[in-house]
């Protein structure tokens, strides 16, 4: 078991700085400061010490031992749940930006009303900070700084992918636009929806390069061009991500394609297969070893055709035996976001969505859902403040909303939490009630993976739990999966007629890639979705498909790509079979 100095290290301090935000005691503050740094360096695991114990550590007091008892105890503390509430999320995303204090993050909130990362970076380059009291060009620069920092160290160098991609869109759309453009699109591992980036490689097919080099280089967020020439210019964004430009003649397109997408793995068994057909592949085309004659260069099916292989989709391009399958004819059929009828886990501003209930249906509604699931959390996270009555009433709503949309049906659900022992929020009458049930871990990470293990067994095997949440818990860049033993897990499921979720939330997509692979071999069936928080998340379920796909997932294995009546029988199916044990 891992030591829990770090956690409760990070809790105290997270307390110190909402402390600071609300305009709390700056003395009480920094104490909490000083017991968090002294806590997460202290010899001993706290995990194993008792009240008296805890006050040997240096700088630790009767009250903020008295917490790190509770938070042992219970996974949280109740004075930090309730200022946690008392702060909008923006200021606290705000916070983690190293050079940005408590104070400006603050005012940004409540003078711009920004409230995440990518707020502030629109309101920089808006000059929107310049009329503030106290921020000037340098503060600019700093936190410019600090962003850029903090996202590279978030994901070990790399960026999520959900942020390339909207850089991404932004310059193609940009050089799209200039005039000569016979193609334009992101390769590389943003085409492979990898969960993280390490650079943005951006094609385009003209004749001429030097206009789209130019468009490049005067694009607003680059902060520095690293080299340009003819074929390749390279530029890092004010974000701190590098982006290639690369500029094929139109006649290369296709080879250029298949070469910058990758992977190099991938690469390297078409380049294998060419060498068998005396053949030779480049960036360039498909030529004849011997006579140097093209063979083929213009489009990605053509070149995959003459090494004897249907188009491979660039999510499978990873060498995990595309190759082969390609070769048999027996390619999975992916799921498309088009497949995608509905969206089984989503919040509201009953919990801690942003938004009402109206409004995250009538943005499903607008998405062409044919089904939508409302999944707020149940009450034993306790910050949440749920009760029987509050959800009760909100399943009135939705009973309402149901009636009023014609082409969607609006479902009543709930995010369950998995306790310690595998327990969840309600007893049986109760969940009988919700149409599905979505339960996650949300605390307790450090568990021993025996205790883990039989925790999200003991979930699947409840007869209301229809869809294991974000299964793994991990956040990209900032916290690991649990350690359980997911075959265990999937097996579980796979007997019980219980879902994984592929989470599309950028910083969670969990399952990941690799468990789902792992997953399907037991016969698991796996649900999609957005988690959305707010109405801007719905479309999260891009990244839930994209990594699906990487995952090899079909149609049929996705239960919120099923009509209504069959997704239905799926949630009955699985508690019967509960039931019967
Ligand atoms: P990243 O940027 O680390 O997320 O991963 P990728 O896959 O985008 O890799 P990157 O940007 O280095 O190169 C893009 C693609 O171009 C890569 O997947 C394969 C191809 N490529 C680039 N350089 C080479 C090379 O030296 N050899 C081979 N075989 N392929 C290359
Ligand atoms: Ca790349
Ligand atoms: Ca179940
Ligand atoms: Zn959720």
């Amino acid at each position: 078991m891992a030591r829990r100095n770090d956690e409760v290290g990070a809790l105290l301090q997270e307390y110190a700085d909402l402390i600071a935000i609300t305009g709390g005691d700056a003395f009480k503050a920094r104490a909490y400061e000083k017991a968090a740094r002294a806590i997460a360096g202290y010899h001993t695991d706290v995990g194993t010490l008792g009240p008296k114990e805890l006050l040997e550590i240096p700088n630790v007091g009767k009250s903020i031992a008295d917490k790190v008892v509770e938070y042992l105890r219970t996974g949280q503390v109740s004075t930090i749940e309730e200022t946690r509430t008392a702060i909008p999320a923006g200021v606290r995303e705000l916070i983690t930006i190293p050079t940005l204090g408590p104070k400006k993050a603050l005012t940004l909130y409540q003078e711009l009303g920004v409230s995440t990362v990518d707020e502030l970076l629109e309101a920089i380059h808006q000059e929107r900070l310049r009329d503030l009291k106290g921020f000037g060009e340098k503060t600019e620069a700093n936190i410019l700084h600090g962003i850029a920092l903090m996202q590279k160290a978030g994901a070990g160098g790399r960026i999520l992918l959900s942020a390339a991609m909207d850089s991404a869109e932004q310059i193609v759309a940009e050089l799209s636009a200039v005039t000569g453009c016979e193609g334009c699109t992101y390769a590389g591992s943003l085409r492979r929806m990898k969960e993280t980036i390490g650079d943005i490689d951006i094609l385009v097919a003209a004749t001429r390069s030097a206009p789209f080099m130019a468009a490049f280089r005067a694009m607003p967020h680059v902060a520095e061009v690293i080299a340009h020439g003819e074929k390749k210019t390279s530029i890092r964004t004010t974000k701190g991500l590098q982006v290639d430009l690369r500029v094929l003649p139109p006649d290369s397109w296709g080879a250029g394609l298949q070469y910058f997408t990758g992977s190099k793995a991938h690469n390297i068994r078409t380049r294998e297969i060419a060498v068998r057909h005396g053949l030779k592949l480049s960036e360039y085309g498909l030529f004849r070893t011997k006579s140097g004659r093209k063979v083929a260069s213009e489009t990605e099916e053509e070149v995959y055709a003459r090494l004897g292989l249907p188009w491979i989709p660039p999510t499978l391009r990873e060498d995990r035996g595309e190759i082969a399958a390609g070769l048999r004819d027996e390619l999975p059929e992916l799921v498309t976001e088009e497949d995608i009828r509905g969206d089984l886990h989503t919040h509201t501003d009953l919990t801690d969505g942003l938004a009402p209930l109206e409004e995250m249906v009538a943005a499903a509604a607008a998405r062409g859902y044919s089904y939508y699931v409302v999944t707020d959390h149940a009450p034993d996270l306790a910050m949440q403040r749920m009760t029987d009555e509050k959800m009760l009433e909100q399943r009135e709503l939705v009973r309402q909303l149901d009636g009023k949309h014609r082409r969607m049906h609006v479902l009543h659900g709930t995010e369950l939490n998995i306790g310690p022992d595998g327990e969840v929020d309600w007893p049986g009458d109760f969940l009988a009630g919700f149409d599905l049930c979505v339960a996650s871990v949300h605390s307790h990470f450090t568990q021993s993976r025996e205790a883990l293990t039989r925790r999200l067994v003991r979930a699947a095997e409840n007869p209301y739990v229809s869809v294991i949440g974000h299964p793994s818990t991990r956040r990209i860049g900032k916290r690991p999966g649990i350690d359980a033993d997911f075959d265990a897990v999937f097996e579980a499921c796979a007997r019980t007629g219980t879902a994984l979720e592929v989470n599309g939330s950028p910083e969670r997509l969990d399952l990941s890639d690799e468990d789902i692979l792992r997953a399907k071999r037991y016969g698991v069936k796996f649900a999609l979705d957005s988690d959305a928080h707010s109405v801007t998340h719905l479309p999260y379920m891009r990244y839930a498909v994209g990594t699906a796909q990487r995952g090899w997932l079909t149609q049929d294995d996705v239960i919120n790509t099923w009509p209504l009546q069959r997704l239905r029988r799926f949630v009955r199916e699985g508690r019967r079979r509960a039931e019967e044990g």
